[in-house]
Protein backbone atom coordinates (compact mmCIF):
# COMPACT_ATOMS: atom_id res chain seq x y z
CA UNK A 1 0.00 0.00 0.00
CA UNK A 2 1.17 3.60 -0.60
CA UNK A 3 1.38 5.73 2.23
CA UNK A 4 0.98 9.08 1.31
CA UNK A 5 3.59 11.70 2.75
CA UNK A 6 1.11 13.71 5.24
CA UNK A 7 1.53 16.46 7.00
CA UNK A 8 5.43 17.54 5.93
CA UNK A 9 5.31 21.00 5.99
CA UNK A 10 7.77 23.25 2.98
CA UNK A 11 11.08 24.19 4.55
CA UNK A 12 12.07 27.75 4.23
CA UNK A 13 14.48 27.79 1.65
CA UNK A 14 11.55 25.49 -0.62
CA UNK A 15 9.78 28.47 -0.99
CA UNK A 16 12.71 30.83 -1.75
CA UNK A 17 11.80 30.72 -5.74
CA UNK A 18 8.08 32.16 -5.05
CA UNK A 19 9.25 34.90 -2.44
CA UNK A 20 11.85 36.03 -4.98
CA UNK A 21 9.06 36.23 -7.52
CA UNK A 22 6.72 38.05 -5.09
CA UNK A 23 9.25 40.52 -4.05
CA UNK A 24 10.33 41.26 -7.40
CA UNK A 25 7.27 41.45 -9.04
CA UNK A 26 4.98 44.73 -8.66
CA UNK A 27 1.65 44.12 -10.60
CA UNK A 28 0.02 40.73 -9.81
CA UNK A 29 -3.20 38.78 -11.13
CA UNK A 30 -3.97 36.00 -9.09
CA UNK A 31 -6.28 33.19 -10.60
CA UNK A 32 -7.91 29.46 -10.12
CA UNK A 33 -9.57 26.99 -11.79
CA UNK A 34 -12.95 26.99 -13.70
CA UNK A 35 -15.72 26.69 -11.18
CA UNK A 36 -13.78 27.55 -8.24
CA UNK A 37 -14.38 26.57 -4.63
CA UNK A 38 -13.27 27.83 -1.45
CA UNK A 39 -9.89 26.68 -1.17
CA UNK A 40 -8.87 28.52 -4.75
CA UNK A 41 -10.53 31.60 -3.40
CA UNK A 42 -9.84 31.29 -0.24
CA UNK A 43 -6.17 31.21 -1.07
CA UNK A 44 -6.27 33.89 -3.40
CA UNK A 45 -8.04 36.52 -1.36
CA UNK A 46 -5.32 35.74 1.78
CA UNK A 47 -2.20 36.37 -0.73
CA UNK A 48 -3.98 39.36 -2.41
CA UNK A 49 -4.18 40.69 1.34
CA UNK A 50 -0.31 39.95 1.87
CA UNK A 51 1.10 41.66 -1.07
CA UNK A 52 -1.01 44.61 -1.05
CA UNK A 53 -0.21 45.49 2.41
CA UNK A 54 3.63 45.10 0.80
CA UNK A 55 2.62 47.76 -1.72
CA UNK A 56 2.04 45.63 -4.58
CA UNK A 57 -0.42 46.33 -7.03
CA UNK A 58 -2.45 43.17 -7.76
CA UNK A 59 -6.05 41.89 -8.75
CA UNK A 60 -8.03 38.98 -8.46
CA UNK A 61 -9.25 38.05 -11.81
CA UNK A 62 -11.14 34.51 -12.21
CA UNK A 63 -12.37 32.45 -15.28
CA UNK A 64 -15.57 31.96 -13.98
CA UNK A 65 -18.34 33.42 -11.32
CA UNK A 66 -17.56 32.90 -7.62
CA UNK A 67 -20.62 31.05 -5.96
CA UNK A 68 -22.96 32.48 -3.69
CA UNK A 69 -21.58 31.40 -0.62
CA UNK A 70 -18.21 32.49 -0.89
CA UNK A 71 -19.36 35.99 -2.11
CA UNK A 72 -18.79 37.05 1.39
CA UNK A 73 -14.91 36.85 0.40
CA UNK A 74 -15.50 40.06 -1.33
CA UNK A 75 -15.51 42.35 1.75
CA UNK A 76 -11.92 41.57 1.65
CA UNK A 77 -10.76 41.96 -1.82
CA UNK A 78 -12.56 42.08 -4.84
CA UNK A 79 -12.63 39.27 -6.80
CA UNK A 80 -13.08 40.17 -10.63
CA UNK A 81 -15.02 37.59 -13.55
CA UNK A 82 -12.37 38.16 -16.44
CA UNK A 83 -14.27 38.90 -19.99
CA UNK A 84 -12.28 37.87 -22.70
CA UNK A 85 -14.39 40.23 -25.20
CA UNK A 86 -12.78 43.68 -23.04
CA UNK A 87 -10.01 44.90 -24.30
CA UNK A 88 -9.73 46.78 -20.82
CA UNK A 89 -9.85 43.19 -18.95
CA UNK A 90 -6.69 41.84 -21.64
CA UNK A 91 -5.02 44.67 -21.36
CA UNK A 92 -4.79 44.56 -18.05
CA UNK A 93 -3.55 41.11 -18.05
CA UNK A 94 -0.95 41.49 -20.13
CA UNK A 95 0.38 44.81 -18.64
CA UNK A 96 0.98 42.77 -15.19
CA UNK A 97 4.23 41.33 -14.64
CA UNK A 98 3.17 37.96 -12.19
CA UNK A 99 0.68 35.75 -12.92
CA UNK A 100 -0.43 33.81 -9.52
CA UNK A 101 -2.52 30.71 -10.38
CA UNK A 102 -3.75 28.94 -6.92
CA UNK A 103 -5.30 25.17 -6.38
CA UNK A 104 -4.39 24.24 -10.39
CA UNK A 105 -1.98 22.59 -11.72
CA UNK A 106 -3.20 22.72 -15.67
CA UNK A 107 -2.89 25.06 -18.17
CA UNK A 108 -6.41 24.36 -19.49
CA UNK A 109 -8.34 25.15 -15.80
CA UNK A 110 -7.39 28.85 -16.36
CA UNK A 111 -9.83 28.62 -18.99
CA UNK A 112 -10.17 31.44 -20.76
CA UNK A 113 -7.08 33.53 -19.27
CA UNK A 114 -4.89 30.62 -20.58
CA UNK A 115 -4.45 32.32 -24.48
CA UNK A 116 -3.59 35.73 -22.92
CA UNK A 117 -0.99 34.62 -20.15
CA UNK A 118 0.52 32.10 -22.02
CA UNK A 119 0.94 34.91 -25.29
CA UNK A 120 2.66 37.07 -22.40
CA UNK A 121 4.36 34.78 -20.72
CA UNK A 122 5.88 33.36 -24.24
CA UNK A 123 7.02 36.76 -25.42
CA UNK A 124 8.98 37.59 -22.08
CA UNK A 125 6.32 40.19 -20.78
CA UNK A 126 5.28 38.38 -17.47
CA UNK A 127 6.15 35.01 -15.04
CA UNK A 128 3.70 32.44 -14.22
CA UNK A 129 3.53 31.07 -10.77
CA UNK A 130 1.65 28.04 -9.08
CA UNK A 131 1.05 26.52 -5.84
CA UNK A 132 -1.56 23.91 -5.33
CA UNK A 133 -1.56 20.42 -4.15
CA UNK A 134 -2.90 18.10 -6.78
CA UNK A 135 -1.30 14.94 -8.52
CA UNK A 136 0.35 15.12 -11.91
CA UNK A 137 1.10 19.08 -12.22
CA UNK A 138 1.70 20.20 -15.79
CA UNK A 139 5.17 22.04 -16.74
CA UNK A 140 3.94 25.58 -17.88
CA UNK A 141 4.80 27.45 -15.24
CA UNK A 142 8.12 30.08 -14.37
CA UNK A 143 7.70 28.69 -10.60
CA UNK A 144 5.44 25.99 -9.48
CA UNK A 145 5.03 24.86 -5.37
CA UNK A 146 2.81 21.56 -6.11
CA UNK A 147 2.75 19.44 -3.15
CA UNK A 148 0.55 16.47 -3.33
CA UNK A 149 0.59 16.10 0.67
CA UNK A 150 -0.83 19.51 1.75
CA UNK A 151 -4.48 18.80 2.84
CA UNK A 152 -5.59 22.26 0.77
CA UNK A 153 -3.27 24.82 -1.51
CA UNK A 154 -4.96 27.23 1.61
CA UNK A 155 -2.42 24.75 3.72
CA UNK A 156 0.24 25.80 1.65
CA UNK A 157 -0.10 29.37 1.16
CA UNK A 158 -0.21 29.57 5.31
CA UNK A 159 3.06 27.99 4.76
CA UNK A 160 4.44 30.45 2.79
CA UNK A 161 3.61 33.49 4.29
CA UNK A 162 5.09 32.11 7.14
CA UNK A 163 8.41 31.90 5.21
CA UNK A 164 7.28 35.46 3.94
CA UNK A 165 7.31 37.09 7.48
CA UNK A 166 10.72 34.79 8.32
CA UNK A 167 12.54 36.53 5.42
CA UNK A 168 11.03 40.06 5.55
CA UNK A 169 10.94 40.31 9.41
CA UNK A 170 7.55 41.65 9.66
CA UNK A 171 4.19 40.22 10.61
CA UNK A 172 1.92 39.58 7.56
CA UNK A 173 -1.08 37.89 9.30
CA UNK A 174 -4.37 39.69 9.92
CA UNK A 175 -7.64 38.47 10.87
CA UNK A 176 -8.73 39.12 6.94
CA UNK A 177 -6.01 36.83 6.00
CA UNK A 178 -6.89 34.44 8.63
CA UNK A 179 -10.02 34.44 7.51
CA UNK A 180 -9.63 33.52 3.83
CA UNK A 181 -7.09 31.10 4.76
CA UNK A 182 -9.61 29.51 7.54
CA UNK A 183 -12.60 29.11 4.42
CA UNK A 184 -9.67 27.66 2.04
CA UNK A 185 -8.22 24.73 4.66
CA UNK A 186 -11.99 24.13 6.14
CA UNK A 187 -13.83 23.65 2.73
CA UNK A 188 -10.97 21.17 1.31
CA UNK A 189 -10.66 19.11 4.28
CA UNK A 190 -14.49 18.81 4.33
CA UNK A 191 -14.33 20.69 7.45
CA UNK A 192 -11.43 18.89 8.94
CA UNK A 193 -12.74 15.22 8.26
CA UNK A 194 -10.50 14.42 4.86
CA UNK A 195 -7.67 11.87 5.57
CA UNK A 196 -5.26 14.81 4.81
CA UNK A 197 -6.48 16.32 8.29
CA UNK A 198 -3.15 16.00 10.26
CA UNK A 199 -2.03 17.40 13.34
CA UNK A 200 -0.22 19.95 11.38
CA UNK A 201 -3.93 21.09 10.01
CA UNK A 202 -5.55 21.11 13.23
CA UNK A 203 -2.82 23.38 15.18
CA UNK A 204 -3.12 25.48 11.94
CA UNK A 205 -7.16 25.72 11.97
CA UNK A 206 -6.23 26.58 15.80
CA UNK A 207 -3.21 29.76 14.74
CA UNK A 208 -6.18 30.76 12.29
CA UNK A 209 -8.53 31.03 14.85
CA UNK A 210 -6.45 32.59 17.03
CA UNK A 211 -5.13 35.27 14.96
CA UNK A 212 -8.92 36.47 14.10
CA UNK A 213 -10.82 33.54 11.99
CA UNK A 214 -14.52 33.03 13.54
CA UNK A 215 -14.84 29.46 13.12
CA UNK A 216 -18.47 29.67 13.52
CA UNK A 217 -19.40 32.09 11.55
CA UNK A 218 -17.24 30.75 8.88
CA UNK A 219 -19.30 27.44 8.45
CA UNK A 220 -22.37 29.04 8.55
CA UNK A 221 -22.09 31.51 5.83
CA UNK A 222 -20.55 28.55 3.44
CA UNK A 223 -22.60 25.54 4.27
CA UNK A 224 -26.15 27.17 5.38
CA UNK A 225 -26.13 29.09 2.68
CA UNK A 226 -28.83 26.77 0.36
CA UNK A 227 -31.78 28.35 -1.74
CA UNK A 228 -34.96 26.27 -1.24
CA UNK A 229 -34.46 25.45 -5.18
CA UNK A 230 -31.29 23.90 -4.45
CA UNK A 231 -33.20 21.86 -1.29
CA UNK A 232 -35.64 20.45 -3.93
CA UNK A 233 -32.46 19.74 -6.26
CA UNK A 234 -31.22 17.95 -3.40
CA UNK A 235 -34.12 15.82 -2.89
CA UNK A 236 -34.72 14.80 -6.65
CA UNK A 237 -31.10 14.04 -6.57
CA UNK A 238 -30.94 11.96 -3.62
CA UNK A 239 -33.84 9.50 -5.05
CA UNK A 240 -32.28 9.67 -8.56
CA UNK A 241 -29.08 7.56 -7.02
CA UNK A 242 -28.48 4.31 -8.02
CA UNK A 243 -26.10 1.78 -6.42
CA UNK A 244 -24.37 -0.83 -8.50
CA UNK A 245 -22.15 -4.02 -8.94
CA UNK A 246 -22.82 -4.93 -5.42
CA UNK A 247 -22.66 -1.78 -3.67
CA UNK A 248 -19.19 -1.34 -4.78
CA UNK A 249 -20.36 1.71 -7.61
CA UNK A 250 -22.84 4.97 -6.43
CA UNK A 251 -23.75 6.67 -9.54
CA UNK A 252 -26.00 9.63 -9.81
CA UNK A 253 -26.68 11.62 -13.17
CA UNK A 254 -28.56 15.14 -13.31
CA UNK A 255 -29.99 16.55 -16.21
CA UNK A 256 -30.49 19.58 -17.40
CA UNK A 257 -34.67 19.40 -17.15
CA UNK A 258 -33.60 18.13 -13.36
CA UNK A 259 -31.68 21.35 -13.20
CA UNK A 260 -34.71 23.08 -14.85
CA UNK A 261 -37.59 21.69 -12.62
CA UNK A 262 -36.14 22.53 -9.56
CA UNK A 263 -34.83 25.78 -10.90
CA UNK A 264 -31.58 25.20 -9.52
CA UNK A 265 -27.83 26.36 -10.82
CA UNK A 266 -24.93 24.18 -11.43
CA UNK A 267 -22.96 25.07 -8.37
CA UNK A 268 -26.01 23.81 -6.55
CA UNK A 269 -25.06 20.19 -7.62
CA UNK A 270 -21.34 20.48 -5.57
CA UNK A 271 -22.81 20.19 -1.93
CA UNK A 272 -24.71 16.27 -3.56
CA UNK A 273 -21.63 14.48 -4.11
CA UNK A 274 -21.18 13.76 -0.54
CA UNK A 275 -24.23 11.84 -0.17
CA UNK A 276 -22.64 9.17 -2.84
CA UNK A 277 -20.11 7.75 -0.41
CA UNK A 278 -22.36 7.74 2.57
CA UNK A 279 -22.96 4.24 1.81
CA UNK A 280 -20.22 2.24 3.68
CA UNK A 281 -19.92 -0.55 0.61
CA UNK A 282 -19.48 1.92 -1.81
CA UNK A 283 -15.70 2.59 -3.47
CA UNK A 284 -16.02 4.62 -5.97
CA UNK A 285 -19.32 7.42 -6.49
CA UNK A 286 -19.96 9.49 -10.00
CA UNK A 287 -21.71 11.99 -10.33
CA UNK A 288 -22.77 13.43 -13.35
CA UNK A 289 -24.20 16.56 -14.62
CA UNK A 290 -25.38 17.58 -18.27
CA UNK A 291 -24.27 20.57 -18.92
CA UNK A 292 -26.03 23.82 -20.89
CA UNK A 293 -23.41 23.73 -23.96
CA UNK A 294 -24.10 20.06 -24.33
CA UNK A 295 -20.98 18.79 -22.51
CA UNK A 296 -20.62 16.26 -18.90
CA UNK A 297 -19.40 16.95 -16.21
CA UNK A 298 -18.20 14.11 -14.30
CA UNK A 299 -16.81 14.57 -10.29
CA UNK A 300 -15.55 10.83 -8.90
CA UNK A 301 -14.76 9.97 -5.19
CA UNK A 302 -13.52 7.29 -4.04
CA UNK A 303 -12.41 5.18 -0.18
CA UNK A 304 -8.97 4.07 0.38
CA UNK A 305 -6.49 3.59 -1.76
CA UNK A 306 -8.35 4.11 -5.27
CA UNK A 307 -7.07 6.89 -7.81
CA UNK A 308 -9.58 8.11 -9.23
CA UNK A 309 -7.16 10.91 -10.70
CA UNK A 310 -6.14 7.97 -13.17
CA UNK A 311 -9.48 7.12 -14.02
CA UNK A 312 -10.36 11.22 -14.90
CA UNK A 313 -6.26 12.07 -16.65
CA UNK A 314 -7.91 9.55 -19.05
CA UNK A 315 -10.84 12.16 -20.36
CA UNK A 316 -8.24 15.33 -19.85
CA UNK A 317 -8.79 15.56 -16.06
CA UNK A 318 -7.25 15.27 -12.73
CA UNK A 319 -7.46 15.86 -9.20
CA UNK A 320 -6.85 13.88 -5.82
CA UNK A 321 -6.56 9.85 -5.07
CA UNK A 322 -9.84 10.55 -3.25
CA UNK A 323 -11.53 13.28 -5.26
CA UNK A 324 -10.87 13.94 -8.95
CA UNK A 325 -13.00 15.24 -12.31
CA UNK A 326 -13.29 15.69 -16.10
CA UNK A 327 -14.93 17.39 -18.13
CA UNK A 328 -16.67 14.71 -21.35
CA UNK A 329 -16.81 16.98 -24.83
CA UNK A 330 -19.99 14.83 -26.14
CA UNK A 331 -23.56 14.07 -24.95
CA UNK A 332 -24.06 12.67 -21.57
CA UNK A 333 -25.83 9.60 -23.17
CA UNK A 334 -22.63 9.00 -24.86
CA UNK A 335 -20.40 9.73 -21.60
CA UNK A 336 -22.60 7.20 -19.01
CA UNK A 337 -21.90 4.79 -21.52
CA UNK A 338 -18.78 5.24 -21.82
CA UNK A 339 -18.04 5.79 -18.35
CA UNK A 340 -19.36 2.67 -16.84
CA UNK A 341 -17.93 0.14 -19.13
CA UNK A 342 -14.32 1.81 -17.92
CA UNK A 343 -15.36 2.27 -14.48
CA UNK A 344 -16.04 -1.50 -13.86
CA UNK A 345 -12.75 -2.29 -15.20
CA UNK A 346 -10.67 0.55 -13.55
CA UNK A 347 -12.32 -0.62 -10.49
CA UNK A 348 -11.44 -4.29 -11.05
CA UNK A 349 -7.70 -3.33 -12.00
CA UNK A 350 -7.29 -1.43 -8.48
CA UNK A 351 -8.89 -4.18 -6.64
CA UNK A 352 -6.13 -6.18 -8.01
CA UNK A 353 -3.30 -3.99 -7.49
CA UNK A 354 -4.54 -3.35 -4.07
CA UNK A 355 -4.60 -7.04 -3.30
CA UNK A 356 -0.83 -7.92 -4.86
CA UNK A 357 0.49 -4.54 -2.59
MN1 LIG B 1 -7.71 22.50 -3.27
Amino acid sequence: MIVPEYGRTLKAEEWSPVIDMLLVGQHFVLTTHENSDGDGLGSEVALALVLKALGKEVSIVNPTEVPPNYLFLKRLYPMALFDNKSEEAIQELSLCDVVVLLDANLRDRMGSLWPHVSFSQEIGRLKLASVDHHLDPDDFCDVMVCENYASSTGELVYGLIYALQERLGRELFTPEVAEALYVAVMTDTGSFRFPKSTPYVYQLAGDLVSKGADAAEIYDRIYNSLTPNALKLLGAALSAITILDNGNISWLFISQDMLKLTGSKLFDTDLIIRYLLSVPSVRIAVLMVEMQDGRTKASFRSRGNIYVNQLAKKYGGGGHMNAAGCLFPFSSDKAQKVLLEDLRLFLQESQQVNIIR
